[in-house]
């Protein structure tokens, strides 16, 4: 509790505190009157009962007081609750794309990632789309949570105000791989952030990288449009088939209602990423891949078999 960690975390915690201390008084008092009641007004103690008919002065302590305390915890819950929805004008802004299973964050000068960066200080506001069904993104530790709904942009934001790395889940059960929607928002110094931007947005320094590493590109693709929530890289199962030595194995697939064997090639694989359905691999469920048709390129297509073939 009290970590500081975003703006919202005083407000939030002291308005559980308050709830929680208010909890508390009752649970005791009523637990001893209860006891005390069990001890004093029993059967051999008190064998005949006492009738009352009503009293003014309880009925009024009795309204007036719950009336305080239950305003007592809205005013701590409103004070915490309504400086969310004042978003600040120039708040760094930042479109979170949630989709069956994975997060996506894209920033103004076009940087795609998985894990949320952001400058320590700074306010960071985030747009919130759903591609699918509805999820939620929840940082604990800043004490912010809010729906994503599709069709619908939520809005959200925050000041991150210590440095390190904090956990980001959905908390919207959103079908079989929910629990593999988790990240990370990585709280940068400002000049670590600022650095961190431009290396990604340096169009001349990622070409490098590429040129050196064979699939350096179809990594990213692979990682920021979410294919490794589906498709693992050790060889596990997950819900599709891992892209462990996937290049090149022959698979039984499902082509209507005939069963052939193919092999895993360019041709096979771009179908399968624009086209799903078409041949669904043996012991596997259709309809569980979209198709990236339009999120995807030829020209990326080809990036991800490049690195499709690096992992053996
Ligand atoms: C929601 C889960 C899910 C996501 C996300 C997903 N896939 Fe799939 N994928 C599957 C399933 C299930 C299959 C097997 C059934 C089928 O062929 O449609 C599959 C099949 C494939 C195949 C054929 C594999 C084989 O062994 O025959 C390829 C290639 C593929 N996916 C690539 C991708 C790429 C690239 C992405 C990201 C752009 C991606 N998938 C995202 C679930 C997913
Ligand atoms: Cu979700």
């Amino acid at each position: 509790m009290y970590s500081g960690a975003s703006n919202f975390v005083t407000t939030t915690d002291t308005a559980f505190a308050v709830i929680i201390g208010i909890s508390m008084i009752f649970l005791v008092g009523i637990t001893a009157t209860m006891l005390w009641f069990v001890f004093r007004y029993n059967k051999k103690r008190n064998p005949v009962a006492t009738q009352i008919h009503g009293s003014n002065t309880l009925e009024i302590v009795w309204t007036v007081i719950p009336t305080i305390l239950v305003l007592v915890m809205f005013f701590y819950g409103w004070s915490g609750y309504a400086p969310m929805n004042r978003i600040p004008d120039d708040a760094m802004k930042v479109r979170a794309t949630a989709r069956m299973w994975s997060w996506l964050f894209e920033y103004e000068n076009g940087i795609k990632t998985d894990t949320l960066y952001i400058p320590v200080d700074k306010a960071v506001a985030l747009d919130l789309i759903s591609v699918d069904v509805i999820h939620s993104l929840y940082i604990p530790a800043f004490r912010v949570k809010e729906d994503m709904v599709p069709g619908k942009t939520n809005k959200m934001w925050f000041i991150g105000q210590k440095t390190g790395d904090y956990e980001l889940f959905c908390t919207e059960y959103c079908g079989l791989s929910h629990s593999y929607m988790f990240t990370e928002v990585k709280v940068l110094p400002q000049a670590e952030f600022d650095a961190w931007y431009a290396r990604m947005a340096d169009t001349t320094l990622q070409a490098q990288a590429a040129a050196a590493n064979p699939g350096f590109k179809g990594k990213q693709l692979v990682q920021t449009n979410g294919c490794v929530a589906c498709h693992s890289l050790d060889g596990n199962k997950l819900i599709g088939p891992t892209f462990k030595g996937l290049y090149g194995a022959e698979h039984t697939v499902m082509t209507g209602n005939d069963e052939r064997t193919i092999t895993v090639d360019d041709e096979y694989i771009k179908r399968s990423i624009y086209e799903p359905d078409a041949d669904v691999t043996k012991g596997y469920t259709k309809g569980m891949m979209i198709s990236y048709k339009t999120q995807l390129t030829d020209a990326d297509v080809a990036e991800i078999i490049e690195y499709l073939k690096t992992i053996k």
